[in-house]
């Protein structure tokens, strides 16, 4: 049998994930509305209730009319506007970032955080009296020696899995891995009772929701005698879609590998991947891998099964790398070039007002509102239905196709109002890439649009042009360099579908480091932009380049 990948036991990283987060928000605004059955809709859709609503049968992604009926007395109301979301997670984020040392903290999406906090950890396992562990210090602060909080360092904090007594009377070794977690786990308990004193926001740290943490406590390796580590009986009967990092195509690629079926809807459980025979990297690798996949899928995912991920905790970025817009249409509304002109006006009219909130620094208020990043690429994204087989069954194409051309710089005029630059930019540039995608003038469906801008380029801080020279201005100046180009994405598996699968209106900024499951979403596949550095000719991907302008600026070359 394949070998289980190594997993990197220095490292503490923490994983938080919000409670009922858009319903939250709109608790923390209506406290009243914590006692009731409160439901988030976007679309026809349920995207979120809280577990008021939760202990009466309602759930995420239900249909609204499926949870009126079931719950009549539920309060619903409209989350189809992400600002407050948004605004609310970048809120908690920073909140919780004050906290670690490193800043290595890293958004996934607008309610899950990883935190690498192994700096901190080893920190106060130094400071542990192996005399007295139940009257421990957490030092937050290497600076001020009384910044932090009491705890009890005999007992984890919260549940463990397995279940676990303290261990006053079987002390551990300090240094080992589980006095770590232990110490780790009053963190977490720390940073989630300060986000729900200060922010009002109840988190999960591990598996039990809600407002609850679970630290899935060693041996992670099998034992001697055959028995199975408590990785593997944790995760053995959990099915393998509801893995993180497992999205819906490679789950469904997976079921077909171990059922033999060319299409299947069963059950496949961690456990059947992990003992099917002949299973381990270079199978998972044969399976998953493919035009479009992440190098190395197969070891990745192999690690994933067993519950070994050294993914780096990256330090978060207050900017994202791209921001996109997008909507899906119904059959039929998509169908001729006036309803697609008037559509992509008012996607491009959302995508502004999103650049104008993310990206411009309003805080001096003296002068001009200042851009703090300049994204160099347009992109228009699109998803054509396919047309009907011949036996009249309609297969669901999930693939988008792009076109990208460059930013005009007259979207970062902010004397121009927002409606007669969506106009423009429609006129010349975003309907100009849509005949490049569909050069007919009718004749096509199409079930999504999506126009994004991609490629940023933070503004170069003053600081960063000691030596005179504004390469990121002369990595702008290379916008007229950029050729337009066209993606494919690669081909997933197509499924049948009865009728439109309902998504809401999806706005999505995306920061560096997301999690890429390379399937949910189509952003993912695109190929990162380079650009060839001005100075020393090098290409740089574009979250590259803030470093190497940097690296110009410090040495003088
Ligand atoms: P989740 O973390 O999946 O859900 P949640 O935080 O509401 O509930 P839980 O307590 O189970 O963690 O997603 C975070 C938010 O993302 C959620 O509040 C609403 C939104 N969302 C969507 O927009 N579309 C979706 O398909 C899902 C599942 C969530
Ligand atoms: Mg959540």
């Amino acid at each position: 049998m394949a070998t289980v990948p190594v997993r990197n036991d220095r490292r503490i990283v923490l994983h938080l994930d919000y409670d009922c987060f858009y319903a939250s928000v709109f608790e923390v605004e209506q406290p009243a509305l914590k006692s009731q059955p409160l439901a988030v809709q976007q679309k026809q859709i349920v995207v979120t209730c809280n577990y008021e609503a939760r202990r009466r049968g309602l759930f995420k992604l239900q249909l609204i009319k499926d949870a009126k009926r079931i719950c009549p007395e539920v309060v619903i109301v409209l989350g189809e506007d992400l600002t407050k979301f948004r605004d609310a997670s970048k809120d908690i984020y920073l909140f919780i970032r004050s906290f670690i040392w490193g800043g290595r903290v890293e958004r996934l999406g607008f309610d899950e955080i990883s935190l690498d906090v192994t700096e901190m950890i080893d920190y106060n396992i130094g400071l542990l009296n192996p005399n007295d562990l139940t009257r421990s210090f957490f030092c937050l602060d290497q600076k001020d020696p009384t910044v932090g909080f009491t705890y009890d360092a005999t007992s984890f904090h919260g549940s463990t899995h397995p279940f676990r007594e303290g261990c006053a009377d079987a002390p551990r070794e300090l240094s080992s891995l589980e006095m770590r977690l232990l110490v780790g786990s009053h963190l977490m308990g720390h940073l989630r009772s300060q986000m729900e004193y200060e922010k009002g926001f109840t988190a999960t740290g591990g598996v039990h929701k809600p407002n609850q943490q679970t630290t899935l406590v060693p041996p992670y390796e099998p034992g001697s005698d055959g028995t199975e580590s408590n990785v593997t009986q944790f995760l053995d009967n959990h099915e393998i879609r509801k893995i993180p990092g497992i999205g819906s195509r490679l789950a469904q690629k997976l079921r077909i590998r171990v059922t033999g079926e060319s299409t299947s809807e069963k059950k496949v459980t961690v456990r059947d991947i992990r003992l099917y025979p002949g299973m381990g990297p270079p199978l998972l690798e044969k399976t998953l891998g493919g035009p479009g996949a992440a190098k190395g899928i197969g070891q990745r995912i192999w690690g994933i099964i067993h519950g070994v991920d050294n993914t780096e905790v990256l330090e978060g970025r207050d900017l994202p790398t791209q921001i996109s817009i997008e909507d899906s249409y119904g059959r039929g509304r998509l169908d001729n070039v006036e309803n697609v002109r008037r559509e992509l006006i008012v996607l491009t009219k959302s995508l502004i007002r999103r650049m104008r909130t993310d990206l411009l620094d309003k805080s001096d208020d003296k002068g001009q509102p200042r851009w703090l990043a300049h994204p160099r690429t347009l992109r228009l994204s699109t998803r054509p239905r396919n047309a009907p087989e011949t036996d009249g069954v309609r297969t669901y194409n999930s693939n988008r196709i792009s076109r990208s051309t460059p930013l005009p710089s007259s979207i970062f005029n902010l004397d121009e109002s927002i409606d007669s630059l969506a106009e423009r930019i429609v006129r010349d540039h975003a309907m100009l890439m849509f005949r490049k995608l569909h050069a007919e003038k009718s004749g096509w469906d199409l079930g999504l649009m999506n126009i994004a801008v991609t490629n940023m380029v933070e503004s170069a801080g003053d600081q960063k042009q000691s030596s005179g020279r504004d390469i990121g201005k002369m990595f702008r100046q290379q916008e007229s360099t950029l050729r337009e180009w066209t993606v494919q994405e690669p081909v997933g598996q197509p499924h049948e579908v009865s009728s439109d699968e309902p998504v809401g209106l999806e706005e999505t900024t995306e920061w560096a480091n997301e999690w890429e499951d390379g399937d949910e979403n189509g952003d993912g596949d695109v190929p990162l932009l380079s650009v060839e550095c001005p100075l020393c000719g090098a290409a740089i991907p574009h979250f590259a380049q803030q470093a190497h302008e940097i690296y110009h600026a410090s040495d003088g070359n």
